[in-house]
């Protein structure tokens, strides 16, 4: 993926999120969902670093993962409409996605629940030597779960490769991380693991790209698991509908002064890769293909209602 590619495709999840949310208010989608708005550098950066034999595991805010991993948008945004021709066949919605064929094994609604899960992808990857990589995300508030000591514990004991990407995007709901957090810095806790812990700006999609390439070779040769911290910011609210009463406007729009895309596209303007023209012209492109999303999943069929009881496991 070159950097214009990178682009593109932050913009399209950006375009994606706030659709979603504007879909929403309308009334068109139902459920909830969570949108990754402000963190598109993390998803789009790691997803640069990553191999095509690499996983993927995410959590309850995790469009922006699927889309950079290379899921079709417009199956993504079926799922959302719970039509037929959605990833899980319109049963599951925003936080039940999954595509193994692009090594994506799944959203979480489990806060932290795909902890274990990102590890169980990557004791098979060396039981079986395949040599790949597993990126396990999770959020500051997950980090605070039993379940992420225990298995940073097992990973380190047992040398799993796996990357464990946390995003700390300043809240958990309406928590911030200063009122969670006995220690503010998550990478510290590896330490306790024995592991390398290391945190990047988040909202640098060169610092994420390059720090994830690095550490995913150290889980590549066997070196056992990195916790990686990306530094950022939850722009969007919790979930949909959410008032945003627990923080000011004024910390918002210190934090969109901050917004990776438009980091991403000063950089690229100031170094002569990208034009005003071209940018405008993907970021059309980009709504494009949401727009095209949405004609897609609002045109497919509603699940027969006859099928309720097929891929059931009970
Ligand atoms: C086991 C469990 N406890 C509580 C919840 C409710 N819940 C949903 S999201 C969330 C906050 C998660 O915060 P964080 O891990 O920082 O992720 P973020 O929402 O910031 O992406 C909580 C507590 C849940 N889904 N699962
Ligand atoms: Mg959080």
């Amino acid at each position: 993926m070159d950097t214009i590619q990178a682009y593109s495709l932050m913009c399209m999840i950006r375009l994606f999120e706030e659709a979603i949310e504007r879909l929403f208010l309308e009334g068109r989608i139902m459920g909830t969902a969570h949108t990754c708005i402000g963190q598109e550098a993390v998803a789009v950066g790691t997803a640069a670093a990553l191999e095509t034999r690499d996983a993927m595991t995410t959590t309850h805010r995790g469009h922006g993962h699927f889309l950079a991993r290379g899921a079709d948008p417009k199956r993504v945004m079926a799922e959302l409409f719970g039509r037929e021709t959605g990833y899980s066949r319109g049963r599951g919605g925003s936080q039940m996605m999954m595509d193994p064929s692009i090594g994506f094994f799944g959203a979480n609604g489990i806060t932290g629940g795909s902890i274990p899960f990102a590890t169980g992808v990557a004791l098979d990857a060396k039981l079986r030597d395949t040599g790949r990589v597993t990126v396990c995300f999770f959020g500051d508030g997950a980090s605070n779960q039993g379940v992420f000591h225990e298995t940073l514990n097992l990973a380190a004991l047992w040398k799993l490769p796996v990357l464990f990407v946390v995003e700390n995007n300043g809240y958990a709901m309406s928590t911030p991380t200063a009122r969670g957090l006995a220690n503010p810095h998550i990478a510290d806790r590896a330490s306790a693991y024995g592991i390398t812990g290391v945190s990047v700006d988040g909202n640098d999609f060169f610092a994420v790209r390059d720090c994830v390439a690095q550490h995913a070779a150290v889980c590549r040769a066997g070196q056992g698991p990195v916790l990686l911290e990306c530094v950022t910011y939850r722009l969007s609210g919790h979930s949909r509908g959410d008032p945003r009463v627990y923080r000011s406007r004024e910390e918002e729009a210190a934090a969109w002064e901050n917004d990776p895309i438009l980091r991403l596209e000063t950089r690229l303007k100031a170094d002569g890769t990208l034009t005003d023209a071209t940018a405008k012209t993907l970021r059309e492109k980009a709504q494009a293909c949401v727009d095209d999303a949405i004609r897609f999943a609002e045109s497919s069929p509603l699940p027969d209602p006859a099928s309720l009881q097929e891929d059931l496991f009970a």
